[in-house]
């Protein structure tokens, strides 16, 4: 729980992180490319869960609708320091903003590092299961392809042949267990993160997801999957090609050599 006393800050610029338990506390990384239409709501809505000691790092890469100026102003104006925005040259792809994110939400003290998109695919809700989840697990995995799970009806055929059949392929080829091994939303213990070999990761977009799940079972964590409903984004423009599917694809040979 917040308690606002300046001796329990972890950082004196973060003036309304304190926390009682610095072990309690969870980041949510968030990387953004164009994504001003959704970025102010999703951090109100992520912030009414009411959740202790929550943070979020947002990783922008040089927005060109100005997603990193409005999350600056945010994070001043409405998020009192809650936000913080890591500001990044030019579009450099999701598995580095992650990464960038992710150290330094162990360089900021997170007990518990959250991945989640900025276009209310993942909805914030679910964040609160995985809190609980994680008590009994290193990893949590938010997953459209547990019983329980499901998939935007607006989806397309190929959307969803892309998605599963991603799924399956990566699945049969690196022998990952977790069902929905492209991923995106997920939550981790801050061991986890300490442990796994960040600077080694080259993948970027769906692979990035693939390279990070087979990572966390090779090192025999506690992975967990929560079903989730994955919404079609709710506003801005879709970065998903047929191009980042098809690198994924050969890419993730490249994994199951490199380790
Ligand atoms: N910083 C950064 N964020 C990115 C980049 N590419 C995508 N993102 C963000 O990563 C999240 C997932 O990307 P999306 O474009 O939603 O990808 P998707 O969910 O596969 O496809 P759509 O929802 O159909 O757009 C969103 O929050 C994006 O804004 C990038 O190159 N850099
Ligand atoms: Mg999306």
């Amino acid at each position: 729980m917040s308690n606002n006393t300046p001796g329990a800050l972890l950082d004196p610029g973060l003036n309304d992180l304190t926390s009682d338990d610095p072990a309690q506390i969870i980041t949510v990384v968030v990387p953004t490319y164009n994504e001003s239409e959704n970025i102010e709501r999703l951090l109100e809505t992520v912030f009414k869960l009411a959740i202790p000691d929550l943070r979020v790092i947002i990783v922008d890469d040089n927005s060109p609708d100005g997603t990193g100026e409005l999350a600056e102003e945010l994070s001043r104006e409405k998020f009192n320091g809650q936000v913080e925005v890591l500001h990044r040259p030019g579009k450099l792809g999701l598995g580095p903003a992650y990464l960038a994110g992710f150290k330094r939400a162990l360089e900021k003290g997170a007990a518990f590092i959250v991945e989640m998109d900025a276009d209310f695919s993942h909805d914030p809700a679910t964040l609160k299961r995985f809190r609980e989840t994680i008590e009994d697990a290193d990893v949590v995995v938010g997953s459209r392809y547990v019983p329980g799970g499901s998939l935007d009806k607006r989806w397309t055929l190929l959307r969803r042949i892309i998605s599963k059949g991603g799924s399956i392929y990566s699945r049969a080829i690196l022998g990952i267990k977790v069902h929905d091994a492209t991923a995106g939303f997920k939550m981790f213990r801050r061991e986890v993160l300490e442990r796994l070999p960040l600077d080694e990761i080259r993948s970027n977009g769906y692979c990035f997801q693939v390279e990070i799940a087979y990572l966390c079972q090779k090192n025999g964590f506690r992975v967990k999957e929560v079903p989730i409903h994955f919404n079609e984004r709710v506003a801005g423009v879709s970065k998903m090609s047929p191009r980042i599917a098809i690198e994924a694809a050969w890419k993730v040979w490249l994994i199951r050599f490199k380790y």
